[in-house]
């Protein structure tokens, strides 16, 4: 490349950074971060930034991806159960959870993980048929009581703090018989499994999430492939459910706040995942194309909870009832909100539960839609195959997209306190997993600088996961784990990792090492080609 290149180059990207900043005032530290660039002298402060005396660090896990236990001591069966079982196809190495990590009998060890990596928090799920194995109330199984009050009083016994999500995928099969997430129904029984909860365990729990990305689950009705329910409904099936998953959410919280918020004084929130969507090119219709789809993944969902105006983000809310229109239908395919609904889940939140892993480009649609959902969202998805990546072929180390993502979610909700419940690499199968490290370290440098350059209110980081598990459709062969573990022992024994040992180090000393080198800022090492 001819040097003139070169500096056009650092032109280009000091003025995009300028007009990045543009929403907020101009600092001291910004005019020396431009000449910085435009000297080209690498800023190293971040290095040495420490976490806020307050922060906190976490490792997670949900209960299907773990537990195993899958029939035993009296749990229902969930719709991962029903999926793996009848189509083991669909799952990459044809495996399912039914024995996974056997932390359902192994929780002891795990928590003996957590304790040796020094975390404040264990974040984990709840299996709702354990506890309840038809869904309804009318049955409660107290071996599921037993086993997660042993959990929670195993972490407080080491002073790690239970988060506690209420709904990680695994729904009662019961409950998706009578149509699952699509019935309105469903904010009915989760109202009262929530309710549940609280009173079972609220007295020590004091962080709850009550649903792990409903985006991800309406996409179980949207017809993508090896994602239970299974149910090919895109564009109709899936926005029924995220109506029911917001009401479902906002009444859990609601019903903290009336009935028990004053003697458990806890927080809930909601896990919401979101990729960076970085403009492929700088014209406005890519530029409007990867902020549609950001609001199509996440402002669908945050917008009506975290808003000051509540409801659906409007612009979108339009166009699929345009859409809607166009194609014959008598209302919108997204099921409204009444006022009162508006004002019932508006300021449902006491913290932002934020799963963040990668970054992809976003552009104005080429080709004719599949199907209504992608009419919708009206953009293209492309990613970069030379980008450092995980053994998820999605998973691309993109570590300034994490910034991105959090001044995003500062300037659209008014700075929430942002808890990151996820952040984290796959890999496939090695102990000496430097990929993760440089991920993670890259990472929490982006999250440093959100924090003390950009103001991000970040509360909490949570690495996913604790441990190797059943990654989904992805089977054993995605392994997410600080922790290794051996599938093929019937022990199922676990290995630290070296993350786990560079994890450990952040936490004691409370920044991230200096040791490693620091990340080119050049987006174009990155840049992507082929249409997902
Ligand atoms: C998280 O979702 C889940 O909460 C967690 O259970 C899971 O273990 C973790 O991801 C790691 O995957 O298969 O190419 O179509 C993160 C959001 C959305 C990321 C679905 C992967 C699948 C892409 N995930 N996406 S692909």
């Amino acid at each position: 490349m001819l040097l003139k290149d070169l500096e056009h180059n650092q032109h280009e990207q000091a003025m995009k950074f300028l007009s990045a900043c543009e929403y907020e005032e101009a600092a001291p530290w910004r005019v020396f971060l431009l000449v910085a660039m435009l000297m080209r002298v690498t800023v190293v402060a971040n290095n040495t930034f420490r976490f806020p005396q307050n922060f906190s660090f976490s490792a997670a896990t949900s209960s299907y991806q773990v537990e195993g236990g899958w029939n035993e001591d009296g749990k229902g069966v969930n719709i991962w159960d029903s999926e793996t079982h009848k189509h083991p196809e669909l799952i990459s190495d044809f495996s399912n959870g039914d024995v996974a990590a056997d932390s359902y009998h192994k929780y002891t060890e795990d928590i003996k993980l957590l304790k040796d990596l020094g975390v404040q928090f264990y974040r984990f799920s709840i299996s709702w048929p354990r506890i309840l194995p038809n869904g309804h109330v009318t049955l409660v199984n107290q071996a599921g009581i037993h086993y997660y009050n042993n959990i929670i009083n195993g972490l407080l016994a080491y002073g790690i703090q239970p988060m506690v999500t209420m709904y990680h995928w695994d729904l009662p099969q019961a409950l998706q018989n009578l149509g699952g997430w699509t019935n309105i129904y469903m904010v009915e029984c989760f109202e009262d499994y929530a309710r549940l909860l609280y009173k079972l365990f609220g007295d020590r729990v004091r962080w709850w999430i009550t649903i792990n990305e409903p985006l991800i689950i309406s996409q179980g009705y949207a017809g993508e492939k090896g994602r239970a329910p299974n149910i090919n409904a895109p564009g109709t099936g899936d926005y029924l459910t995220i109506k029911t998953m917001v009401l479902a959410h906002a009444r859990a919280y609601r019903v903290y706040l009336r009935e028990f918020k004053d003697t458990q004084k806890g927080k809930v929130g909601i896990a919401l995942n979101i990729n960076w969507y970085e403009a492929y090119a700088n014209n406005s219709e890519d530029i409007s194309a990867a902020e549609r789809t950001i609001q199509y993944e996440l402002g669908l969902y945050a917008n009506p909870i975290f808003s000051t105006t509540g409801d659906y983000p409007p612009d979108l809310k339009e166009r699929i009832a345009q859409n809607s229109k166009a194609e014959g239908f008598r209302r919108s395919r997204l099921p409204s909100f009444t006022q009162q609904e508006i004002s019932y889940i508006r300021g449902t939140w006491d913290f932002f539960g934020l799963n963040h892993y990668t970054t992809v480009w976003a552009l104005a649609a080429l080709r004719e839609p599949v199907d209504l959902r992608m009419k919708d969202f009206g953009a293209e998805r492309i990613q970069d195959p030379s980008c450092p990546r995980g053994s998820s072929k999605w998973l691309m180390t993109v570590p300034w997209g994490f910034r991105k993502i959090l001044r995003w979610i500062k300037q659209k909700y008014n700075n929430p306190p942002v808890f990151v419940t996820e952040c984290g690499y796959s890999d496939d199968g090695r102990l000496q997993d430097e990929e993760r490290v440089k991920y993670y370290v890259e990472y929490l440098r982006e999250m440093l600088k959100a924090m003390y350059y950009d103001g991000c209110n970040v509360i909490g980081f949570t690495a996913w996961t604790l441990l190797d598990s059943f990654e989904w459709r992805g089977g054993y062969r995605e392994r997410f784990g600080l922790f290794y573990v051996n599938f093929s022992d019937p022990t199922r024994p676990r290995i630290a990792k070296e993350s786990a040992r560079v994890y450990k180090e952040i936490v004691r000393t409370w920044q991230v090492p200096t040791r490693y080198p620091q990340y080119s800022y050049d987006t174009q090492e990155c840049s992507p080609t082929i249409p997902l």
